[in-house]
């Protein structure tokens, strides 16, 4: 069943905004809704107000914003240590045709200035924000110089601010839904660094692999083949990253790009990798 109104992959025109409707009703229904009536009553997707709760050591982690750790917030009134520039929301929506939802960020293509401070809002339970960097096994997809960088699994109602000080794109994932989808891309002023170019097309290299060379583990990186073997996004990470619609041009054209606009077919599950579960295989 494919929308008429859905943007396809080269739709290069398609309104960014995403539909909040959908995400409500997914909210409203189940546990987003009973996950807020505990939380200083905020029970809209409107922007979460953090002019009130003082910080404490019960609800945030500290008075900065921390290069590693960033800064995070149990609730929506805990007071950041400064104001953001920009916010992200970490979402749940249900699927037609499966009983796994979408996990994601919205919108999952963003364009910021060197310094800039990004407010990613927990809207829905139990997400987080990690790097793609090989300090936590991935391929470099963080601008050189960059260390990596993570927050906690936070609850609904919660926040994680982090001030991206380095020029370059970034990608960075929510660890537990990674393999669903929930990852996105942060344009830091100019368009450079390893993310900068296409993540590798892991199609071409499972060709080659399974043709004559032999390969110790190639990683994407440029050749080097030294060191522990990264890994690059997978599943619907790696469709999602790879889709035309959050290019990094196309998000500094756009300033931000919705979820709305990756293509059905990059959001598709990955339920059952080749070679999993290992279980009395023959043939
Ligand atoms: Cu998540």
């Amino acid at each position: 069943m494919t929308d008429p109104d859905r943007p396809t992959r080269n739709d290069r025109s398609i309104d960014t905004r995403f539909d909040r409707r959908r995400a409500l009703r997914v909210l409203g229904a189940g546990v987003g809704a009973t996950a807020f009536s505990g939380l200083g009553g905020a029970t809209s997707m409107a922007p979460a107000k953090t002019d009130g709760t003082p910080r404490t050591e019960e609800n945030a982690s500290g008075d900065e914003i921390h290069p590693v750790f960033g800064f995070s917030a149990l609730g929506p009134d805990v007071k950041p240590p400064e104001e953001p520039d920009h916010e992200v929301q970490a979402l749940i929506a249900e699927r037609e045709e499966a009983p796994i939802p979408e996990f994601f960020f919205e919108p999952t293509g963003l364009s910021i200035e060197p310094g800039d401070t990004v407010k990613f809002d927990m809207v829905t339970p139990h997400h987080n924000v990690v790097a793609y960097h090989p300090g936590f096994g991935f391929v470099q997809r963080v601008p050189d110089g960059v260390g990596p960088f993570s927050g906690p699994l936070l609850p609904a109602g919660g926040y994680w601010l982090y001030t991206f000080d380095h020029e370059g794109v970034y990608e960075i994932n929510c660890a537990p839904h990674e393999y669903f989808g929930m990852a996105m891309r942060i344009v830091v002023g100019d368009i450079e660094g390893p993310a900068a170019e296409p993540l590798p097309d892991i199609c071409a290299q499972s060709s080659e692999e399974s043709g004559d060379e032999e390969n110790g583990g190639e990683n994407g990186g440029d050749g080097e083949s030294e060191g522990p073997e990264l890994r690059t996004p997978e599943f619907t990470a790696y469709t999602v990253l790879t889709d035309p619609a959050i290019d990094p041009e196309r998000i500094v054209d756009h300033g931000s790009v919705s979820w709305e606009a990756i293509d059905e077919d990059s959001k598709r599950l990955f339920l059952q990798p080749n070679g999993f579960p290992p279980c009395g295989e023959e043939s």
